[in-house]
């Protein structure tokens, strides 16, 4: 409903809203691979502002968007990242603001749990209508696939080259999704239960089918990325009780979720780049 309105209103003072269909857009991109310093990505983005926020010069984007990516140990992923994303939301006309949310070590990482604390950092931090959850090793490879949220939650990373370009299965909800403000607060976020690798993104669609949401996916021929190379992360084993705890998922839906992940933030830093939280997830609670 907040999306909708502003999306008629027009500004007093004269700015004009950005077009619905951004007009730069290329189309399918290549992708830039090489590993970059932070030092050269501000070189290159120097109109990014202090926290990671980038808008565009002549117009007002109706729509103010997060990115909250999940994140430990993977330094050149999340750069070679930034790479495509910030030209490629740039085109979008995107006003954009980049969350890395950084698992301590010690624990187990829990994709789940950073997604809800990025959410509710980023809620304290900004006046947010929009949500992207997006991995750092994906690079998406057609500008087409327009980054804004809508009526119902989107799955943006629907084939991806180490799928051969095809949606993995017809319940596949990871990689980049995204959820407006008050989406992601009526699937109650994540489950946090999850603790290793595997079922939190199974467990999210079923929250959002449950609330009778639908997904929404562009043709493949737009929702392609490249997944960069990676090996097995320490610390993200497969979690063998996985099965287990997504055939409770709804029941569990409204009591355990975003209004109930613990952790401490042990810094948030303002970088050009991106706002840094480093937060710990006691993962034995
Ligand atoms: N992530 C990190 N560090 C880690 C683990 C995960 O930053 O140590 C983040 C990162 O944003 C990554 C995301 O969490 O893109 C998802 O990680 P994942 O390991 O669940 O998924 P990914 O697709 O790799 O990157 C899967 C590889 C092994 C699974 C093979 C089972 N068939
Ligand atoms: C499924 C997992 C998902 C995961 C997907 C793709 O089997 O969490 O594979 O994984 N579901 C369960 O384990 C219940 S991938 O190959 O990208 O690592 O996202």
């Amino acid at each position: 409903l907040k999306i909708e309105q502003k999306r008629f209103s027009l500004r007093k003072d004269g700015v004009t809203f950005c077009p619905d269909r951004p007009p730069h857009l290329l189309g399918s991109l290549t992708g830039f691979y090489n590993e970059i310093t932070k030092e050269e990505l501000q070189e290159l983005f120097p109109e990014m502002e202090s926290g990671g926020r980038i808008r565009p010069p002549d117009c007002v984007q109706k729509q103010r968007m997060a990115i909250i990516m999940p994140y430990r140990n993977r330094f050149p992923h999340l750069h070679i990242a930034l790479h495509n994303l910030i030209p490629f939301l740039k085109r979008q006309q995107a006003d954009v603001t980049f969350f890395v949310i950084e698992q301590a070590p010690g624990s187990t990482f829990n994709r789940g749990a950073l997604l809800n604390i990025g959410f509710l950092e980023a809620e304290k931090l900004g006046n947010f209508d929009c949500y992207i959850f997006h991995d750092v090793d994906l690079i998406p490879l057609n500008d087409k696939n327009l980054y804004r949220c809508e009526s119902d939650p989107r799955h943006y990373a629907v084939a991806m080259n180490k799928f051969n370009f095809k949606l993995f299965y017809s319940g596949y909800f990871g990689g980049v999704v995204g959820f407006s403000r008050e989406q992601f607060l009526k699937v109650n976020g994540n489950s946090n239960l999850y603790i290793g690798w595997g079922g939190e993104d199974d467990d999210l669609l079923k929250r959002l089918y449950n609330k009778k949401y639908t997904i929404l996916r562009h043709p493949t021929t737009l929702s392609r990325y490249f997944m960069l190379k990676h090996t097995r992360d320490k610390g993200n084993e497969a979690n063998p009780l996985r099965m287990a705890i997504l055939n409770g998922a709804l029941k569990r839906q409204d009591i355990e979720g975003l209004n109930t992940v613990k952790y401490k933030v042990i810094n948030i830093t303002l970088d050009p780049l991106y706002t840094w939280i480093n937060v710990s997830i006691n993962t034995t609670e």
